[in-house]
């Protein structure tokens, strides 16, 4: 294994750190592979001055639930903090075997209800429901007054630009929506203050503002589009149009602006072309600005939506230049900047949000930017400890850097002094990093998480493709110290690390829970209690409805009759109300299967066209005789 990685990358981190005076030799193979800085190579065998206790103990709960994205995947993840177990999925944009999240008919309405027209049709012609897929990469909670108030977490899908919102009462999805005049949502991150309130959310890709084919292939003519969703309705509040690829975006802690790095200043469509610019942009949009706008009829509507113009030289945003492709846009929080993060240049802008009102009036663009300290190769990401510290993950040098906010503007006022204070090895190429409440004004300096794109060496090899290690660090000393490496699968782009006291949800499902309205509305009609089942199919031309109860361990109907060709309803509803009591319905050969927690109703719809005997059976292990919990459907031949 080790050899490999040696073959292909001339050396590993690890070999350097366990050998220093094989380290020296090979530095500057190291810098050619990583551009990794030799001198810093020894810092994190520095033992830390303090150390919190990453230990949790079998039977004691964490102090944090760790959101985690998981990119391709399309799933939520939660994990608790600081033993990095993973306690959780939520499926969002993917399906899921266990829960059923994309064949239950209460998930497929919340996957498929607030599908465009165009996309409605695009379905209806393969005979699909809803993409299976989806590009999870940035998962926040909803805020009041600058932190988290335990409602909702809201998560972007880049691949086929949708953004959810999942309550955090029962952890899972409740709405789905998909933006309009925008394509391939990327950077999402919801207000700060007063509350959440809006959604920001940033299309990564420009296309053509009417994307129908009447333009092609002609660049020029394509934008970049800003999108404030209301996060209490999820409907569009308003769109911007941009220059530009908005990438990231952050919220400030007063509630007046949105900030969105944009790379791609050139328009171009390929690699070498939108690398050409020495500085690309951050760009600020002025909500206040904005909503005047709108009151003032000042939009055009497209598909519903009030768009305005906010492309450079009007009077919604400004540009503030920023070196090179900037990628990460994170708020200090004291509230008083936010970090540009350069990706391709080694800087880190800080701009001082009070200095940016005087740039909409006609200052210099740049008179906000009040640091800019360079601190290592591919910086993406800056995280907080409430401290004063920043916390940047270096990309290419695969090394956290700790440094002083304070210190860099001083320096950048031209005194004398360094601002980082430490640089930690990661393994291997961070992207996103986040602290324990780090993206709130409660941030309070314990743990950070360092999610790190590859693992090579770090885990027994599982064939080509590996795990991605994501790194809890200890930040409670000087110099920040790697205590644990956590596998995880493809690919958590984004963290945030809730503590435990903000998020309080069920033990149980509420029996009258809105996930299963419409089951409610239609076993009213069948006059059928859904807690108590009906003995017999309910018949409606072909139509066939079969609501049954499940108690561990039995389903209340042993067995149902049906018709060949009959379109079937089973409606199970969970009598259970006991903590943990969560049965299941598989039906054997028909791709069907359903979690039903305890009190909760699930159904799902399927054309019974298999004559012959089927067994159903519950799936989720809920009694000494769970393998006997099951039933037959019988399917009459035609
Ligand atoms: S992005 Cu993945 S490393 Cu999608 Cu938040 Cu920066
Ligand atoms: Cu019910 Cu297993």
């Amino acid at each position: 294994m080790t050899d490999d990685i040696k073959k292909h990358e001339g050396i590993t981190r690890r070999a350097v750190l366990t050998g220093p005076a094989k380290g020296l030799a090979v530095a500057g193979t190291l810098a050619a592979f990583g551009g990794g800085s030799a001198a810093l190579l020894a810092s994190s065998a520095i033992p830390a001055s303090a150390s919190a206790n990453a230990n949790v103990a079998p039977g004691d709960l964490d102090e944090y639930y760790g959101i985690w994205s998981s990119g391709q995947a399309g799933e939520v993840r939660i994990l608790g903090i600081p033993s990095m177990r993973e306690l959780i999925r939520i499926p969002v944009f993917n399906r899921d075997s266990a829960t059923g999240w994309g064949h239950t008919n209460e998930s497929k309405k919340i996957l498929t209800e607030n599908m465009l027209p165009e996309t409605r049709e695009f379905m209806a012609k393969r005979g699909w429901d809803s993409y299976d897929n989806g590009d999870l990469h940035h998962p926040h909670p909803s805020f009041t007054n600058g932190t988290y108030d335990g409602r909702y977490i809201f998560v972007n899908d880049k691949a086929n630009t949708r953004v959810a919102r999942i309550r955090v009462d029962v952890m899972k999805p409740d709405k789905i929506i998909e933006i309009p005049n925008a394509t391939d949502i990327h950077g999402l991150r919801p207000q700060k203050y007063p509350r959440t309130g809006y959604v920001f959310a940033c299309a990564e890709h420009r296309v053509p503002l009417v994307n129908d084919g009447t333009i092609l292939d002609e660049p020029e003519k394509y934008v970049g589009m800003f999108t404030a969703i209301d996060g209490d309705s999820m409907e569009i509040a308003w769109q911007v149009i941009v220059d530009g690829n908005l990438d990231n975006v952050d919220a400030d802690y007063q509630g007046k602006y949105a900030i969105a790095s944009s790379y791609n200043s050139e328009g171009a469509t390929n690699l070498a072309g939108m690398m050409e610019n020495e500085m690309d942009h951050a760009v600020v949009f002025d909500i206040a600005r904005i909503e005047a706008a709108i009151a003032a009829g000042n939009y055009q509507t497209l598909k519903g939506v009030k768009v305005v113009d906010g492309r450079k030289g009007t009077d919604l945003t400004v540009y503030i230049p920023i070196p090179n492709s900037p990628h990460g846009v994170n708020s200090s929080p004291d509230g008083n900047y936010v970090m540009i993060n350069g990706k391709l240049s080694p800087t880190v802008s800080v701009i001082q949000y009070d200095k940016i009102e005087a740039v909409f009036q006609g200052a210099d663009p740049r008179s906000c930017v009040v640091a800019e300290p360079e601190l290592g190769l591919g910086p993406l990401h800056t995280a907080f400890d409430g401290k004063g510290n920043g916390y940047t993950t270096l990309f290419l040098d695969s090394q956290m850097c700790k440094w002083n906010i304070d210190l860099a503007i001083r320096k950048y006022n031209g005194e004398d002094v360094d601002p980082i204070i430490a640089k930690t090895d990661v393994q291997y190429q961070p992207g996103h990093n986040h602290t324990t409440m780090g993206e709130t004004n409660e941030a309070d300096g314990k743990w950070l998480i360092s999610l790190n794109k590859f693992s090579k060496d770090r885990f027994l090899n599982v064939g080509p493709l590996k795990p991605e290690c994501d790194q809890l660090i200890d930040i409670t000393g000087k110099v920040p110290e790697v205590v644990h490496d956590g596998s995880t699968f493809a690919e958590p782009h984004d963290c945030v690390i809730v503590h435990r006291s903000k998020f309080n949800p069920l033990h149980i499902w509420k029996r009258d829970d809105p996930m299963w309205e419409d089951a409610r509305i239609q076993a009213a009609a069948d006059g059928v209690d859904l807690e108590e089942g009906a003995e017999e199919p309910i018949r409606d031309g072909n139509k066939v409805r079969v609501y049954m109860t499940s108690q561990a361990p039995m389903f209340s109907l042993e067995q149902f009759t049906v018709k060949q060709g009959d379109e079937v309803t089973v409606y199970v509803t969970n009598l259970d109300d006991v903590e943990d009591l969560t049965h299941g319905f598989t039906l054997g050969n028909h791709g069907i299967a359903m979690e039903v927690g305890p009190q909760a109703t699930a159904s799902v719809t399927f054309t019974a066209d298999r004559p012959g005997v089927h067994w159903y059976y519950c799936q989720w292990f809920c009694h000494a005789l769970h393998l006997e919990m099951r039933g037959r459907m019988l399917v009459e031949p035609a």
